[in-house]
């Protein structure tokens, strides 16, 4: 992906060499002053020419290996300073107008920054791949506010093909979905985005890309545009359509995702070693589904033809909270749930919903969560691959205990932390090995053993002193 415009840059730091070297080889021991008086201690010219040689290759590689193809660019389409989309241009005094001008003039591992502004145009980023030490990093500058913004019911930002990339900061609306992540992808970063607004999903990653980072991002109203088919908050892999799709290893983590017509976050067949944690979502009501269909994080069935995958899909579903809406988790294949916290739940639907529509045999672990919600639709079961224990909510084993608000610092503000001394501290069974934090991210074995539910008691921070009073000595 390198352009001619980056060639002169590199030359300029690259232009001493030929003259050293042209001067003699005693020039050139001297101009690599760490192994010049190494160099002059020897009696062997043929062998101090061997050395100066592997000193200016190792210089030459480590030069390129630092520092040749990493730089910064900018984008600023403010009119101050002016900008132009031409090869010379792309520095901060003298920006690029366009985000896709400048992703087609980058090097990978370089790092774009975009100033404020409202940006119309798809994107399409196919590279310049990074490396896994440094990615090439799309992003909005600090501080500054940039949305890009579609045409309506058409197009979006696609991120296809290609690796070590993060995309950070931006606003996205206006598009028939907001971002892609496809065409095998892997060790893709999508940070601090809000998507919203949009004809279909909101964020999807699919095609076998592997490895993919969804964080710290924003998303609500999808299906709006007078879009068709899907609204789903994230969706990962691809549906019945085909073809085969084993997208694997993504992680969505601390998402906020609201107000979406489909699943909050999808999990469909075939994917698999995924992880959904720290999302918060909420006002996700589907209509379209009965309470045992789909969860607002719906973790389907391992296959449905062509999709398929060989073993456990083994998602972990964690630290999340769901409330206002229709049924929270529905795990359909081999998972496990902990330290997830679910209320207010609307009339007729579930906590935690588990079926086996595949006919699979893995288990569905479901540990150290809270559920305020009537017990009959706590945790409903669908056979017998579920393992439910040290949850607040179900009663059906001795290592749950049913909702009571008296268990908690304030239940109606839904705040979940332990109150001392009530039944759930240190009644929990040891699942250290699985569930090692509690939602707060502190051990779970504070007083010798752990408690019942997502937060364990004395993991909090201490409350903040009052009526503290200076006094003179
Ligand atoms: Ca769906
Ligand atoms: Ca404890």
């Amino acid at each position: 992906m390198r352009q001619p415009a980056d060639w002169p840059s590199l030359n300029r730091r690259l232009a001493p060499l030929p003259a050293s070297v042209q001067r003699g080889i005693t020039v050139a021991a001297r101009s690599v002053d760490p192994l010049s008086k190494i160099l002059m201690r020897s009696r062997s010219s043929r062998y101090t020419s061997h050395l100066v040689a592997t000193a200016v290759l190792v210089w030459i590689t480590l030069l390129l290996a630092t520092s040749a193809f990493a730089s910064t660019r900018y984008v600023d389409n403010s009119g101050t300073p002016p900008c132009v989309d031409t090869q010379a241009y792309g520095t901060e005094t003298q920006p690029w107008c366009t985000i896709s001008y400048a992703i087609r003039n980058l090097n990978g591992g370089d790092d774009l920054f975009v100033k404020h502004g409202t940006y119309n145009e798809g994107l399409y980023i196919n590279g310049p791949a990074g490396t896994s030490t440094k990615d090439t990093i799309i992003r909005t500058y600090p501080g500054h506010s940039v949305i890009i913004r579609g045409t309506g019911n058409s197009g979006r930002v696609r991120i296809t093909a290609t690796s070590y990339v993060t995309f950070d900061g931006f606003e996205i609306t206006n598009f028939n979905q907001g971002i892609f992540v496809d065409g095998a992808s892997s060790h893709v970063t999508v940070r601090n985005c809000t998507v919203h607004d949009v004809g279909q999903e909101g964020i999807h990653v699919k095609e076998n890309s592997s490895f993919v980072k969804i964080e710290g991002c924003t998303i609500f109203n999808t299906q709006k545009l007078g879009g068709c088919c899907n609204g789903e908050g994230i969706y990962v892999g691809t549906s019945s359509s085909g073809p085969l799709d084993n997208t694997n290893n993504v992680t969505l983590a601390n998402n906020v995702i609201h107000d979406t017509t489909d699943e909050g976050i999808e999990l469909k067949p075939g994917t698999h070693h995924c992880v959904a944690d720290g999302n918060t979502l909420y006002n996700i009501v589907m209509p379209q589904y009965s309470a045992s269909a789909a969860g607002v994080i719906e973790v389907n069935e391992r296959d449905l033809s062509p999709q398929t995958w060989s073993g456990n899909p083994s998602h972990l579903i964690t630290n999340n909270v769901v409330y206002n809406s229709t049924t929270a988790i529905r795990l359909g294949t081999g998972s496990t749930a902990y330290n997830n916290v679910i209320y207010s739940p609307l009339a007729g639907r579930f906590g935690i919903y588990v079926n086996n529509n595949n006919s699979d045999s893995f288990t569905r672990f479901i540990y150290h969560n809270t559920i305020h919600m009537t017990a009959d639709a706590v945790v409903v079961a669908g056979g017998t691959l579920a393992d439910v224990r040290n949850n607040i909510g179900p009663t059906t084993s001795t290592s749950n205990l049913a909702f009571t608000g008296t268990y908690f610092v304030d239940a109606s503000a839904h705040n979940y932390h332990l109150v001392p001394g009530v039944a759930a501290v240190n009644a929990g069974e040891n699942l250290l090995s699985i569930v090692a934090t509690d939602k707060d991210g502190v051990s779970r074995a504070v007083g010798g053993a752990a408690d019942i539910g997502a937060y364990e008691l004395g993991a909090s921070p201490p409350a903040a002193p009052t009526n503290l009073r200076i006094t003179r000595q």
